[in-house]
Formats: C-alpha cells, sequence, structure tokens
C-alpha cells in the first residue's frame, strides 16, 4: 500500500484553499482529482480546514458561481476541473472571470507523465494518452494573468500560494495551476508556507489626483461614468456626495449599484450628456462609449481613475484620457472628494448648486418618461412593463443578477437596487446569470436570489446542470426568463447593417428565433424545482411572491415571463 493521503500534497491543496480564504471549491472530478478527492474525505473525517465542495455538472457553471461568489463576497476564488477537456468547458466563464477581474485559481489535472508501474500515479489508462495536450495552458493563455505546473510534491504549495497571491493582485483576474496526478501524490514537505500576501490596492498619485480635482472644479459641465464603482459598497456614498458637491450627472453603467437607489444625479441615458461634457471622469469603467453612438467633444477633458488604466488586455483601447490614475476608487474618491472641498471657493459652490438644480430638473424629465414606459401596453415597451412589475415584486434584501441583453436599457429604466444587490458581469460571454446565482446564494444565503436573463441567456447557462447543483448544495435560486421566443441581440444587426436588405423585405431573419418554444417551468419541475409562466405584467408580483417561498424551502424556481417577440 502506499502512503496515507494525508501526508501527500493533495492534502496539502486542501489545506490550503481553506487557509486561503476559499470557502467553496467549485468542482468537476475526473482521473486526475482522486487524490485531491481522497484528501478531501480525509479532512472531513478528520475535521481539519477544508473547503465545502460544490459539484458542477458542467464546467461552465462551476467557474459562473466563482464569479459570482467573488462579486458577493469579495473572497478569492478555486474551481478545480478535469485536464484539457474540463478546461475548454469552462468556455465563455473565462472570459467572463478575466473581465470581471475575478480573483481565481482554476485547477487542472494534467495526464500523468509516468508508464512505470513503481511511480504513484502512473498512467493506467487509454485515456492518460488522448487527454495529454502539447500546450494544454493555451486554453487559459489569453485570458488569464498567469498560469503554472505543479512539477513535484513539494512544490505544490508554494505554487499555489503563488497563484493565489498572482490572482487576487490588482487588477486581479485568473491564475491556472496544473496538477499531473503523480505530484499530487508524491509526499507532502512539511507544514505550509506562510502566504505570499498580494499587493496592498493602488492609492491615487498626489500630482494626477490634483490635476483631477483642479479639471473637473473649472469645468462647466463635467460628467461622471462609471460601471462598477460600487464593486466596493463604501464608494456609493462617497461618489454621490462628489457629484452632488459638483452638480455633476452620474453616467452609470450598472455593472453593480454604483449610486444610492432612485439619486436624482444618476442620468437614465448618457448619451446627450456625454455629448455636451467638457469634462468626463471615468471611474473603474472598462468601455466609457462607442464613438459612433455618442461621445464627449473632442476637446472635452477625459480623467479617468482606475486599477486598471491602460487595460492591455483589450487591444484597441484608445479612449484620449488626459490624466489617468491608477488607483483603486476606495482610496481614491475620498482623496478626490478633499481636493474638491479645498477647491470649493464659495463663488464656485453657488455655481455648482446652480449646476445641481438645472441637472437634476433635465435629468427628471427623462426619468419621468422612463417611468411611463413601465405602464406602458405598446409592445415595445414590454419588456419595460415585466420589469417595472418585478421591480414592484422584488423584496428590498433580494440579491439581482442581470442577463438579458437587449431588455437591459428597459431593466436600468425600471429596476433599482440598494448598493450590494445588483450584479452584471459587463462581459459578453452569455450563460453567466444562473450559475452565477448559485455562487451569490453560497455567499450571502440569508437572501433571496433572483437570476433576470433573456431565453437565450438562461439556455447558455446549461439549466440542468446550474439547477442540480443549486439543489444539492442548497443554494435555490429564482430565475425570471424574458421569454421573447428570441435571440433579438442577433436579428438587430441584421436589421440596422441591412436596412434594406433581403432579411427586412422578406422578414426571414435567419437562426434568430428560438422556436420551437422549450417548456421552461417543466424544464424546472424536471430538475427538481419549479416553475410558472407569466404571460401579463400584472401576473408577476404574485407568481414572484410564489417563487420566493419555493426557494425559500430550497426550490429553484423558474418564471417563464413570456414577451412578444420583438
Ligand atoms: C457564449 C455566447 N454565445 C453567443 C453570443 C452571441 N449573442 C449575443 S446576444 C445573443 C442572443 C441573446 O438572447 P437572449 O438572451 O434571449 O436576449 P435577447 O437578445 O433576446 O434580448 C447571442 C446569441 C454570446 N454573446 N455569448
Ligand atoms: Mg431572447
Amino acid at each position: 500500500m502506499g502512503c496515507m493521503a494525508s501526508t501527500e500534497a493533495a492534502a496539502d491543496l486542501v489545506a490550503l484553499l481553506a487557509d486561503e480564504g476559499v470557502s467553496h471549491l467549485f468542482i468537476n472530478p475526473g482521473t486526475d482529482t482522486a487524490p485531491v478527492q481522497e484528501a478531501l474525505a480525509a479532512a472531513r473525517a478528520a475535521g481539519t480546514p477544508h473547503p465545502e465542495t460544490v459539484l458542477c455538472l458542467h464546467e461552465h457553471v462551476a467557474l459562473s458561481a466563482a464569479i459570482g461568489h467573488h462579486m458577493a463576497s469579495g473572497l478569492p476564488q478555486a474551481v478545480m476541473v478535469h485536464v484539457d477537456a474540463g478546461t475548454l468547458n469552462l468556455g465563455g466563464a473565462i472570459h467572463n472571470a478575466q473581465r470581471n477581474r475575478t480573483p481565481v485559481v482554476v485547477m487542472a489535472g494534467r495526464a500523468p507523465y509516468t508508464v512505470a508501474e513503481d511511480v504513484r500515479g502512473h498512467r493506467d489508462s487509454p485515456i492518460h494518452w488522448q487527454q495529454e495536450q502539447v500546450d494544454q495552458p493555451g486554453v487559459m493563455r489569453a485570458f488569464g494573468k498567469w498560469h503554472m505546473e505543479v512539477p513535484r510534491g513539494r512544490e505544490l504549495a508554494p505554487i499555489l500560494r503563488r497563484a493565489f497571491q498572482v490572482a487576487q493582485a490588482p487588477p486581479s483576474g485568473p491564475a491556472y495551476v496544473m496538477l499531473p496526478r503523480e505530484s499530487l501524490m508524491e509526499p507532502s514537505p512539511g507544514p505550509l508556507p506562510a502566504r505570499l500576501r498580494p499587493p496592498a490596492p493602488p492609492g491615487p498619485d498626489p500630482t494626477a489626483l490634483a490635476q483631477v480635482a483642479e479639471a473637473l472644479a473649472t469645468a462647466q459641465r463635467p460628467v461622471v461614468l462609471t460601471s462598477r464603482t460600487g464593486a466596493h459598497p463604501e464608494n456609493v456614498p462617497v461618489l454621490a456626495r462628489i457629484a452632488e458637491l459638483l452638480g455633476a450627472p452620474v453616467i452609470d453603467q450598472r455593472d453593480r449599484v454604483n449610486l444610492p437607489a432612485g439619486h436624482a444625479l444618476e442620468a437614465v441615458s448618457g448619451e446627450a450628456l456625454l455629448r455636451r461634457a467638457d469634462a468626463v471622469l471615468l471611474l473603474d469603467v472598462e468601455v466609457p462609449w462607442v464613438p459612433a453612438l455618442a461621445a464627449p467633444p473632442p476637446d472635452a477633458r477625459v480623467l479617468q481613475i482606475d486599477v486598471d488604466c491602460a487595460k492591455p488586455s483589450m487591444p484597441l483601447w484608445t479612449f484620449p484620457v488626459e490624466v489617468a490614475v491608477t488607483a483603486d476608487t476606495r482610496a481614491a474618491l475620498p482623496a478626490l472628494e478633499r481636493a474638491l472641498l479645498g477647491l470649493a471657493t464659495p463663488r464656485r459652490c453657488e455655481a455648482w448648486a446652480e449646476r445641481r438644480r438645472a441637472v437634476e430638473a433635465e435629468l427628471e424629465t427623462s426619468r419621468a418618461g422612463a417611468r411611463a414606459r413601465g405602464t406602458s401596453d405598446q409592445p415595445a415597451d414590454a419588456p419595460d412593463a415585466m420589469l417595472a412589475a418585478l421591480h414592484g415584486a422584488l423584496p428590498d434584501d433580494a440579491i439581482v443578477l442581470e442577463e438579458v441583453v437587449t431588455s437591459r436599457a428597459a431593466l436600468h429604466r425600471q429596476l433599482r437596487r440598494a448598493p450590494g444587490h445588483y450584479f452584471q458581469t459587463g462581459s459578453p460571454a452569455l450563460g453567466w446569470a444562473i450559475g452565477g446565482a448559485i455562487g451569490i446564494k453560497l455567499a450571502r444565503r440569508e437572501a433571496p436570489v433572483v437570476a433576470v436573463c433573456g431565453d437565450g441567456s438562461f439556455n447558455f447557462g446549461v439549466p440542468t446542470a446550474a439547477m442540480w447543483a443549486a439543489h444539492r448544495v442548497g443554494a435555490p435560486f429564482v430565475a425570471v426568463v424574458l421569454n421573447n421566443h428570441s435571440y433579438y441581440a442577433s436579428k438587430r444587426p441584421v436589421q440596422s447593417l441591412y436596412p434594406d436588405g433581403a432579411a427586412v423585405s422578406g422578414g426571414d431573419f435567419p437562426e434568430t428565433e428560438l422556436t420551437p418554444e422549450t417548456d421552461y417551468a417543466l424544464l424546472a419541475r424536471a430538475c427538481g424545482g419549479e416553475g410558472r409562466a407569466v404571460d401579463a405584467p400584472a401576473d408577476l408580483p404574485e407568481a414572484l411572491r410564489w417563487a420566493l417561498a419555493e426557494a425559500s424551502h430550497g426550490r429553484c424556481v423558474v418564471i417563464d415571463a413570456r414577451l412578444p417577440r420583438p
């Protein structure tokens, strides 16, 4: 017999995950993970620290759940998948982890090297030849920050420590560790090495920050543009105070809740404001505007605060930033507020207050128009009406994940949440929301979790795997599927690029209609959950109350919210 699992490197892996603060290991096992499974069993039996494991029947769900968990908990994440095949199945979730800066260590087996029978973990199946690739980490290379293979058991713990450090160092992101079975089964060298602490988040350069403050204080029409500043909810009141002081509207892309709900300076639509701005402050924003749609004037002063200002992972990020401040907004926003207060002469204060009144009045007009769409019975406003009904029915503590694609503007118009109660990936690989809901529920067990997604997005999320995992681990969610029976996002470009084309004139938009219909409620029941179709916004509140009650008893619920086909 070989040595006991508890003295193997795989046991170091289990103990180290717990020591790094990983609460859940999202896993899909294979022949490569046996030593880790054995070490987990040993840790459970002995009661030694180990993460809770979450079996995911598809790897996309595993990584999506890790993304969601981090959004809600701020903790580092770990995912374990099977060799090259499991890595490939992470699919678009790798892209989402990259764009969300999820500090996640993705671990994958690697085919054993050894054919010799006397080496523990050696090859014992034909798949050990088939699963070996010339460049297994190539799958992760374009999206991850770092990757490494564990060559020997004694190197496992230092390499994993390093992986967690790199993944969490700002800007955070995925790291990838490959684990040959022989390494996992080699003896542990002894006590775990100390943690390699990630560097402290960067603070703002004082000179650059003063330039930003000066540019904002002297602007006539300043605009603040944000997407994720509220990832740290303590930023929300500071951002609100800065906007109020300057009387500047906030164009909010809403990957998170960045302003207090219904704040008078939140712009429902930012295009007109952007076109006449003379200073634009970009806060934690990935894509500030689309030049072909609406951009600030060429002489507007563009200022930026972000931990990753240059964004080298986006090859053509060519926005004309005059002053870029590399900083965590948790440090930079209070410093900016202080700097602005220092520049707030009585005359300026008067001008800023006057501007605030004018901007708020203008924004209130557009808000009233947006609200009206929530009670409209026009087919074009059907998403607004359904989402207004959802907004009215959501309890205050519910956490919403958004993946509604072409209904996103409607959702922004109709749905308000408190800081820390709304999440969006801000990245285009669909299928994140229902897996993400599992992670968020595990991180915030007391709150109801509601994933609002398009019918296409729901399907991309591998619903059978997501609901199964949610039930098994006791992390039920409610999915509200905005079912427009189509990939509307894949139809609109055909309409706009070929307004006089064959598709428009013939009313034939190839492969954009999701027919025949799927019975999503029945699908949920097949997975041990519950479901109901809702045809009119007026029926949604009662359906949601029922769904939340079911979810509180451990069942996932799918509300098939039917909309007209656009
Ligand atoms: C993984 C992935 N595959 C394909 C796409 C391309 N795509 C973008 S939007 C979309 C349709 C989404 O449909 P749905 O969620 O129903 O939203 P709708 O467009 O109907 O509002 C598709 C297929 C994508 N973004 N991600
Ligand atoms: Mg759709």
